[in-house]
């Protein structure tokens, strides 16, 4: 009995465009040309291109049972009328292994439209296969061996890229850079275990010698830093690349938050009043900021930013704006940067210089002296973390833009290294830094009796790096990340 699986189909193209891609991957994808397109020749050649008509397979004249060896041709001198024909379509059938997802896939590519590719789909369906899931093919793809996760995983940032360094660095992932990163510290990880392994099965044959302890302290603190540096750049880059950089305004009521917010993006995106405690909730916008002046021959490089409205933070909060205050704060600790609002006619009160002191201290920010259009505004002071604006007017919003792009420079200019750019990787490099400190640690206390311990924690370390390549990872873990993906990829 046949363990193969099911074979799937999915409308793989986005929306609009003028030819939309149908996508049939399994062992039936063959037999399900052979049912609905004609003409399909005797000897169909793996990745050529056809021209032919696809038709519902109820229409068609008689054809055995569509098992996966039975791929039989249509039989000749009964061709169908092409008026009867759901579309006309260019197919091409890739025979496994050389196909994106390992199996035979076949490609109907039609004219474009929800209505039409919803019925070549349905013409798929109705032939024998299964609607695909999520990111079903990326995950035969890798299940197959075609790719490992960090690529899989990249197919997914590329798809949801909003700059184009997003894209080049979904790109450099997709070429399996960081997979190739991730295989060369699991193999010196590996190559450690292996070695302190020895010493446990042969313990008598103990190295004593201090050049030997000093190498594998010198190997595990290189390992150590490599490891670190790159999980490290998921906060520090990865995820302003990869999601945008998360800004977080936030204040004193009425300072004008919202209103800077509004100027920020050049629409009403959030409720702005004069009566202070407006905004209850936090509230996520997003928008792209031009990072480079643009001029006629080149368009200028967007920075995808989510500015983040949140409620204004004071003493005698009711009830329910305390629970907003709460829901801001918790929101503010992950974000990449913090503006925080003060009113210009007040200056900085001492509530204002309480909330100062309370605001995360690792994170950049900046003091925004807003409302410099009224009268009686107050000085800011003189330095570069303070930036005079009007929300009302829209002044001094550019300048505004250009300090935040100054500030995010070092994260957003590298280009050249490879990022970590999703929360799983970033946290599974986390893991695998302890446990090589903790193996360090040991090995720096008791040089002699820490093969043990070393050997668990270098254990950990490799079983952590395999998971990030995608070996024994859970069901579970691959239903998560699948499911970021669109239908069809
Ligand atoms: N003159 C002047 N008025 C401003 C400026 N910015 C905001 N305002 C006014 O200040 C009031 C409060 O603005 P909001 O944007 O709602 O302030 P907020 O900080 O979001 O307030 P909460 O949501 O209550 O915390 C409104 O009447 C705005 O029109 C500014 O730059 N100049
Ligand atoms: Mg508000």
């Amino acid at each position: 009995m046949s363990t193969a699986r099911p074979t799937i189909a999915a409308i793989s193209s986005g929306s609009g465009g003028g030819v939309g891609i149908v996508r049939i991957s399994g062992p039936q994808a063959e037999s399900i040309a052979r049912r609905i397109c004609q003409p399909v020749p005797q000897d169909l050649v793996s990745h050529r291109l056809y021209l032919g008509h696809v038709f519902a397979p109820s229409e068609a004249p008689p054809i055995q049972a569509h098992e996966a060896n039975d791929a039989a041709p249509s039989p000749p001198g009964l061709r169908r009328d092409p008026r009867a024909a759901v579309d006309q379509v260019l197919f091409c059938l890739m025979r496994g292994p050389h196909s994106y997802t390992g199996e035979d896939v076949l490609e109907l590519h039609g004219h474009g439209g929800a209505r039409n590719l919803r019925r070549l789909l349905d013409a798929c369906l109705a032939a024998g296969a299964q609607a695909a899931g999520p990111g079903e093919f990326t995950r035969r793809a890798f299940l197959a061996g075609k790719i490992d996760l960090t690529r899989a995983e990249a197919v997914a940032t590329l798809i949801e890229a909003q700059s184009d360094q997003a894209l080049r660095h979904a790109q450099r992932q997709l070429a399996g850079e960081l997979g190739q990163t991730i295989a060369e510290l699991r193999r010196r990880v590996v190559e450690l275990l292996a070695e302190f392994e020895g010493r446990l099965d042969f313990p008598e044959a103990e190295d004593e010698d201090p050049a030997t302890a000093e190498r594998c302290q010198r190997a595990l603190r290189g390992l150590h830093a490599q490891v670190q540096r790159l999980g490290n750049s998921f906060r520090q880059g990865g995820k302003a690349v990869s999601g945008g950089v998360e800004i977080a305004v936030i204040g004193r009521p009425n300072v004008g938050k919202s209103s800077l917010i509004n100027a920020l993006c050049g629409s009403e995106r959030v409720l702005v009043d004069a009566q202070p405690g407006t905004t209850r909730d936090f509230v996520e916008v997003r928008s792209d900021w031009p990072l480079s002046p643009s001029d006629a021959a080149q368009p200028p490089v967007m920075l995808p930013v989510v500015l983040i409205d949140t409620a204004g933070q004071h003493e005698a909060a009711s009830h329910l704006e305390q629970h907003g205050m709460r829901l801001a704060r918790t929101r503010l600790a992950h974000a990449d940067l913090l503006l925080f609002v003060v009113d210009g006619t007040m200056g900085i009160t001492p509530e204002d210089a309480q909330l100062l002191a309370e605001l995360p201290a690792d994170r950049p920010r900046l003091v925004l002296w807003n409302k410099i259009d009224r009268k009686g505004c107050l000085p800011p002071p003189e330095d570069r973390s303070t930036v005079r604006c009007s929300a009302l007017c829209g002044w001094g919003l550019d300048t505004l833009r250009r300090t935040v792009a100054e500030l995010l420079a070092p994260r957003l200019s590298s280009d050249d290294e490879v990022l970590v750019t999703s929360a799983r990787q970033a946290a599974l490099l986390t893991q695998t830094a302890t446990a090589l400190s903790q193996a360090l640690a040991a090995l720096s206390d008791q040089p002699q009796t820490a093969t043990v311990l070393v050997a668990g924690e270098l254990r950990v370390a490799a079983a952590r790096l395999s998971e990030l390549q995608g070996d024994d990872v859970q069901e579970g873990v691959l239903d998560a990340i699948f499911s970021r993906f669109c239908v069809g990829k």
